[in-house]
């Protein structure tokens, strides 16, 4: 059942629905005009009330986002939740219920205004989180270190020990901790939320052992 629901939203998701949600996970052009082809990636616009589709503007390859609404294997999975207004920390995320999923295969939105990392967005540019998770899997055993650097807060979890803490309402800012890994598949959990403007920011960093620090990859 859970399976049919998540296809259910995705697909709910994918037909842009909700324009709000439209913006949050993709990069989609202006609304294509009735008669022309959609996009390659994208889905013909739904046949609903035009009130309905985002107001766009240009998005490029290169902008930021917090993943891509089409399942990607072994990535990380974000869970979309909204949030009400003056959240000041992450929620407790049992409590809510996901209003869409993302798949990404990194965290790599560097801190910046939310215009330029929400291309499209028109009214959802601050009160929501992401619940991301997935496994990842290292050969060499050892000390890896963390940094996760977020607008608003955000918390790493890896085999379900906290490993970082960055919550908070705060403006672009790291932590960092480190988690001994055998050789082997383990899992990943990063919480993210967005509260008030006017910047957002999300990167996650990873420095293996005896190696140098890069944008952590799922693999
Ligand atoms: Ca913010």
């Amino acid at each position: 059942m859970k399976t049919a629901l998540y296809i259910f939203v995705a697909l709910t998701l994918t037909n842009c629905m909700d324009p709000e949600l439209a913006g949050l996970h993709s990069t989609p052009g202006a609304n294509p005009p009735p008669q022309q082809p959609a996009p390659a990636e994208q889905p013909p616009p739904p046949a609903a009330d035009p009130a309905d589709a985002p107001a766009t503007a240009p998005a490029t390859a290169k902008t930021p986002v917090f993943g891509s609404a089409k399942p990607i294997p072994g990535a990380l999975k974000g869970d979309i939740y909204y949030l009400p207004t003056n959240t000041s920390k992450l929620p407790d995320f049992s409590t809510l219920t996901s209003v869409g999923s993302v798949y990404t295969r990194s965290l790599n939105i560097p801190a910046r205004n939310f215009k330029e990392g929400f291309p499209g967005v028109t009214n959802r540019f601050e009160w929501f989180a992401l619940r991301y998770t997935g496994k990842f899997t290292v050969t060499a055993a050892g000390t890896y270190s963390f940094r996760l650097m977020s607008d608003d807060g955000s918390k790493l979890y890896i085999d379900g020990r906290l490993v970082i803490d960055n919550d908070g309402v705060h403006a672009p800012s790291d932590a960092s901790g480190s988690v001994n890994l055998t050789a082997g598949s383990h899992t990943i959990v990063v919480e993210y939320f967005q509260g008030p403007a006017v910047e957002i920011a999300l990167q996650l960093f990873v420095t293996p052992p005896g190696g140098t620090e890069s944008i952590w990859q799922a693999r």
